[in-house]
């Protein structure tokens, strides 16, 4: 039988890594997802897909430059996705040395370890649209566009992203890095915005209880599908020289609109009434508060609302491009009122 090719998955049990595990796996590909110590409840993922026993799952700690050097070197993987790390931008105020020393330390880690142990590996690196400065009113994002991080989440993507580009360019690693915008779906945690909606759209249609208290509900962000932009980082690997990329859809949706269409899609009647810290969403045929506005959920710096443009990748692969959001809002939802329904309330 012929040899498959190796996948290493860094981060693999998140959300990016069990789409890209279950599309790699579908594509015959050996695939070894890397997990932090100690999140490995996190498997939920995995299970959901139902690809938890047709992955190999790899004991990563992106802190420890051995370690991870000790896991390249017995995998000798052919490809190696990089999406471990910190997430959660509105708690790099609160941890940004944690931040920075997974982001960024963790991503000089790896690429230390693949230039010295496997320097024929391709190597994709997701970076975030959070690195660009606050953009011009209409007009959207490329990789060319000007880049100045305003939170130390974006700072380390930006360092990382220097780096993995550093050494593309002076070591001849084939590394590309994809400058992601908000992509989300069913896998999403529940501290993402969208997320907690339809994680609680789905308590509050088959249990009911309190409204769902969210932040600003004028923010916007370009909401692209996970598994749509996984499907297009695999094809991006395989070009012949490795590029940066921007994953986006070009659209801003606020977080009320995304709250209207998946509050819809699971059977309510949503008005919104009131304004900024005062705003509530009604389901106007029960009269019932379905969410509402709550300081504490406000973010004192809050990262501008920003589209991009990828024109870059469309170009470069054969790309469809991301599902629409309100599809993707409906389907979120759904999958939270089955899981309910099923009795799985802890992802
Ligand atoms: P973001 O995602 O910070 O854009 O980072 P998040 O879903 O946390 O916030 C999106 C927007 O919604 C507003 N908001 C709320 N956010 C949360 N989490 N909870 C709330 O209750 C709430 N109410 C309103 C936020 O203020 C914000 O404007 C995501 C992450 O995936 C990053 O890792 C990635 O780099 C960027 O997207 C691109």
């Amino acid at each position: 039988m012929a040899k498959s090719n190796k996948a290493l998955i860094i981060g693999g049990t998140g959300q990016d890594g069990a789409h890209i595990a279950k599309q790699l796996l579908e594509q015959g590909w050996d695939v070894y997802c890397g997990f932090r110590r100690g999140s490995a409840s996190k498997t939920w993922r995995l299970i959901h897909l139902g690809i938890l026993d047709e992955v190999t799952l790899v004991n990563i700690n992106i802190d420890e430059p051995f370690n991870l050097t000790d896991v390249i070197k017995s995998i000798c993987p052919d490809h190696i996705y990089h999406f471990a790390g910190e997430s959660f931008v509105a708690d790099s105020f609160i941890h940004p040395v944690t931040t920075l020393q997974a982001n960024s330390m963790g991503t000089l880690f790896l690429l230390e370890s693949i230039r010295h142990i496997a320097p024929h590996s391709r190597l994709f690196f997701t970076s975030s649209s959070e690195v660009f400065a606050v953009p011009e009113p209409g007009t959207l994002l490329n990789e060319d566009s000007l880049v100045d991080p305003g939170n130390p989440y974006a700072i380390s993507k930006m360092t990382a992203q220097q780096l993995v580009k550093m050494y593309r360019e002076k070591y001849g690693l084939h590394a590309s890095i994809g400058i992601m915008f908000n992509h989300e779906g069913p896998l999403r945690g529940r501290n993402f915005v969208t997320r907690k909606m339809t994680y609680n759209l789905a308590r509050l249609k088959l249990e009911g209880g309190a409204p769902i208290e969210l932040g600003s509900l004028s923010a916007s962000r370009d909401w692209g599908s996970a598994e749509d932009y996984t499907a297009a980082m695999i094809e991006t690997v395989q070009q012949e020289q490795a590029d940066d990329y921007v994953f986006a859809t070009g659209n801003l949706t606020s977080v009320r609109s995304f709250l209207s269409y998946a509050a819809s899609a699971a059977g309510f009647d949503p008005v919104f009434e009131g304004e900024d810290a005062t705003e509530i969403c009604i389901d106007k045929s029960t009269g019932a508060t379905i969410a509402q506005v709550a300081e504490r959920y406000f973010r004192p710096f809050d990262t501008s609302a920003r589209a991009g443009d990828t024109t870059k990748l469309n170009t470069h692969i054969d790309w469809k491009g991301s599902r629409p959001v309100a599809d993707m809002a409906s389907e979120m939802v759904m999958v939270d009122i089955d899981r309910r329904n099923k009795g799985i309330t802890n992802v």
